[in-house]
């Protein structure tokens, strides 16, 4: 009898989860969180984010989340878990965030006071004391001239998996280089969120893995290393500052002894952390080309497995590494379900009544179509928001039900092409998952059996998953990903819906159709960004 934890360093909070895995069974033996801003105040964060006057600034402090790493593995060690059994620990973080350090933070990781929080003690390692998160937008220019270095968008897309965006470290790292040149002369080593705190939990600088380096447009995909081009067109002497790439099963240590000392931990193996995205694949099951997840949250998204680094033309979905040493494919859309809540109130209906409008309306809608952009939408990219009605009356509710629900689908399945991955199993998450009329359509356009799949914290579970299968690997014979997986990332097997053959024929000649109305839409818009290159 082993455990395994994950744990989860999102944009919020940090969240934990132990797996108890007996013989062939896997169960969840604990779960716990610290939300920010409740457990620390005085960072002053709000949902995660320092304030900014600039609101395409969105920064933290890596004193915060090393303080709250303190706080979960406090909560661990007092769980009554019998922890002597625990034999590794891996991690999730939230992607593209990095962490700048000074030369003196590789002995302050090895000689730590246990006595004492982590926080006043790595104060002084900063050689910037916030860290830029994935909410920022500051970067255009920086992203306009990363492009333009490495010879366009599209050859950058072609090695690294994305364009230049904002969000994404390598512009941001040219951003602190270009506004403080002597902070970025005084730092000794680039880490990500997920790099940083593997590096606290092992006590020694750490590698990056390659689902998280390749959210930084620096990494090339195809080898896993960093790519030359893209370091030169970025920072001077970037290469140096750079942990290094190993694969996401390494073995990045043992609990360093400040962690044994200070919670009596014992000294578990590290397995190198990696993003939350990376890490959702493995705790949404998503171990095999063929199964993807739609998540219908407050934004939609489509994420799969890919054997090849296929990269998207159209410039707006990311290729990462997937922590199976394959890829994942990832598109992601603004209006989800804050487009679907908008219709619902619209005609004054409740999420039932919405259904029963789903239901009474024929698949293909008699044509009448909605490109339902109310923001402003990341796929396509759409900077000025405006819905786009065809043959579709103001008045008339039940036709706008089915329009938001098919032209989200069409549009999921049109912009995931790219992937070039038949999808032949769909595992559905997100609050809009509950309605099951909102998944038949689903299943209808793409073809697929869709099961809903009940998660809370995906990245914290895949964490622990990717722990106990470096832990396999590292000791014994290896472990195959569908046996990782089995128990604890599996979707609820009654809850299957089947495609409608004949719908579903019918949906493949519709969804060209509808990428003529989104092409329309775009047209009968003042402004609309371009890729920048
Ligand atoms: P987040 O991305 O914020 O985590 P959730 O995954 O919790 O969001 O999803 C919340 C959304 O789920 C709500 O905004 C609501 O629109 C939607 N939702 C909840 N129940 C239903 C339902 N029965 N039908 C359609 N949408 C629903
Ligand atoms: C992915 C992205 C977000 C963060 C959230 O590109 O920016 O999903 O990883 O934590």
């Amino acid at each position: 009898m082993s455990l395994f934890l994950g744990l989860d360093s999102s944009t919020q909070g940090v969240t934990a989860i132990v797996l108890d895995v007996d013989g062939d069974r896997t169960r969840v033996a604990y779960e716990s969180s610290f939300d920010f801003d409740e457990a620390f105040p005085g960072y002053g964060t709000v949902h995660g984010v320092l304030p900014k006057s600039d609101p395409t600034v969105a920064v933290s402090s890596p004193l915060l989340w090393a303080d709250a790493l303190d706080a979960i593995l406090g909560a661990i060690a007092r769980s009554g878990l019998d922890l002597t059994r625990l034999e590794a620990i891996s991690g999730s973080a939230q992607q593209h965030g990095s962490v700048y350090l000074n030369a003196s933070a590789a002995s302050m990781f090895a000689r730590m006071d246990p006595r004492r929080a982590p926080a006043a003690q790595l104060a002084g390692c900063l050689s910037r004391p916030v860290a830029p998160i994935w909410m920022d937008s500051s970067t255009a220019i920086e992203c306009a001239e990363i492009a333009d270095a490495v010879g366009g968008s599209a050859v950058l897309a072609e090695h690294t998996g994305s364009r230049a965006f904002e969000r994404f470290t390598g512009p941001q790292v040219r951003k602190f280089f270009k506004q403080d040149p002597a902070g970025y002369a005084a730092t000794d080593r680039i880490h990500l969120v997920s790099s940083f705190l593997a590096s606290l939990l092992a006590g020694r600088h750490v590698a990056i893995d390659p689902g998280d380096a390749s959210g930084m447009n620096l990494m090339d995909l195809a080898s896993a290393t960093w790519w030359r081009r893209a370091l030169d067109a970025t920072a001077p002497s970037l290469a140096s500052k750079l942990p290094d790439i190993a694969p996401s099963w390494t073995i990045a240590g043992t609990l360093s002894s400040y962690w044994q000392q200070r919670h009596g931990l014992p000294a578990a193996r590290v397995v190198l952390w990696s993003g939350d995205n990376p890490c959702s694949l493995i705790g949404t099951g998503l171990v095999r080309e063929g199964l993807a997840a739609i998540s219908l949250g407050t934004s939609d998204t489509i994420f799969g497995l890919m054997r090849e680094p296929r990269v998207d033309a159209t410039a707006t979905g990311h290729v990462f590494g997937a922590p199976t040493g394959d890829y994942m494919g990832l598109t992601c859309f603004t209006n989800g379900s804050l487009a679907r809540e908008r219709i619902r109130d619209m005609f004054g209906l409740t999420w039932p009544q919405f259904s029963e409008a789903l239901a009474a309306t024929p698949p293909g809608n008699d044509g009448r179509v909605l490109v339902p952009w109310f923001d402003p939408e990341i796929t396509p990219p759409v900077l000025v928001p405006g819905p786009c009605r065809y043959d579709l009356a103001l008045d008339d509710g039940p036709g706008h039900v089915r329009a938001v629900v098919e032209a989200q689908m069409l549009s999921m399945a049109l912009h995931s092409q790219w992937m070039a991955v038949n999808f032949d199993v769909i595992h559905a998450t997100g609050g809009a998952a509950a309605n099951r009329e909102i998944l038949q359509v689903m299943a209808d356009v793409f073809g697929a059996d869709v099961y809903q799949f009940a998660v809370s914290n995906s990245a914290c579970l895949g964490a622990a998953l990717r722990a106990r299968h470096a832990h396999a690997l590292a000791s014994e014979r290896g472990i195959a990903w569908t046996d990782v997986v089995r128990d604890v990332a599996e979707p609820i097997a009654a809850s299957r819906l089947q495609p409608d053959r004949s719908r579903h024929t019918m949906y493949r000649d519709f969804m060209q159709v509808y990428a003529r109305f989104e092409a329309d839409a775009i047209r009968r818009r003042p402004a609309v960004t371009t890729l920048n290159a």
